[in-house]
């Protein structure tokens, strides 16, 4: 099969040491990306289906609606670099308009991105597949020379999203260095909307997202040997209006001590672990901090209630 498989995973002991700084904060912090362990990438994969979370099944819309003119964009035969891959759903909508000649999703969640891209491999044998194992929340490596031209790129579900505006801006610039020159950047982005749908995205009926929330608790008891009661933490999530942003935390319901990689972090009652931010951006947000990381904005595409945004960037 035509798939080619490169490994750049953060290593256990960077883990370790990440996770041990930020509960050592005195607002502790546990970043996002070590949700996508396997349990957490499926509990992913639930949201994404759920009624409340509106983001992706809005985002399939805009691109099977304006796929064409998307592809037109990125121009034929690209090499496309996909961040954030995961089941990499939504890229098969553009496939067939966009014809790339090479397909390269970057994931963290090794098993994930493997099934994922065997299948893709296998569904478009025309397609040469090149899996990345990375995070690309920091400088990383891809698997490309300088023959792979023209290039682009595509980020979608708002995942940039998660990164603080500032750590955005560097972020998109560095994906800017990868593609050079007039290459371009398709990027989802959610729209700044009602907090009643915000919060129901964020606090669906069923659990799913309390769920993933919590994995991070159980996956850093096992793989960090953390003695975390997830019953004794719960989910919360709320719109932070100042920062046009959701904010995930995890709730200690009492005051407790938590052993983590042979370290002690004391909680009081009602103290959390923030570990998610969800920024939401009006249109003009966005094209003002694309700019500012070395992208001009050449189109935006949206739904008809204005959730959310995809936008057309070039470098
Ligand atoms: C995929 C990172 C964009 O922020 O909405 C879903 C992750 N967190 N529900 C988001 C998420 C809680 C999602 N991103």
């Amino acid at each position: 099969m035509n798939v080619s498989f490169f490994d750049d995973h953060p290593k256990p002991a960077d883990i370790r040491a990440e996770v041990l700084r930020g509960l050592a904060l005195p607002e502790k912090r546990i970043p996002p990306k070590f949700f996508y362990d396997e349990p957490g990438s499926r509990l992913f994969d639930a949201i994404c289906e759920l009624p409340e979370y509106y983001p992706t099944r809005t985002e399939i819309g805009i691109l099977r609606q304006y796929g064409g003119e998307m592809a037109e964009l990125l121009g034929h035969d690209v090499v496309l670099i996909e961040l954030g891959s995961g089941s990499s759903l939504k890229i098969r909508t553009l496939l067939e308009a966009l014809r790339p000649r090479v397909y390269i999703p970057v994931d963290i969640s090794r098993e994930h991105l493997l099934r994922s891209a065997e299948s893709l491999a296998a569904a478009f044998p025309e397609i040469e597949v090149r899996a990345a194992c990375a995070d690309y929340s920091r400088p990383f490596h891809l698997p490309l020379s300088e023959a792979d031209q023209p290039r682009a790129a595509f980020f979608p579900g708002s995942s940039v999203g998660n990164f603080e505006p500032a750590d955005a801006e560097a972020f998109l610039r560095r994906v800017g260095d990868f593609l050079g020159p007039g290459g371009h950047l398709l990027i989802g982005v959610d729209l700044r909307k009602s907090e009643d749908i915000l919060h129901s995205a964020y606090n669906d009926a069923a659990g799913v997202t309390a769920a993933f929330n919590l994995n991070l608790l159980t996956r850093i008891n096992r793989e960090l040997e953390g003695s975390f009661d997830p019953a004794a933490f719960h989910h919360s999530a709320f719109f932070n209006p100042h920062d046009s942003r959701i904010e995930m935390h995890l709730v200690s319901n009492a005051p407790q001590d938590v052993l983590v990689a042979g370290e002690t972090f004391r909680f009081s009652e009602g103290e959390s672990i923030h570990t998610e931010c969800s920024y939401k951006y009006g249109i003009d947000d966005f094209h003002a901090l694309a700019r500012r990381a070395g992208f001009e904005s050449v189109r935006v595409w949206t739904d008809d209630a204005q959730l959310f945004s995809v936008h057309g960037l070039r470098r």
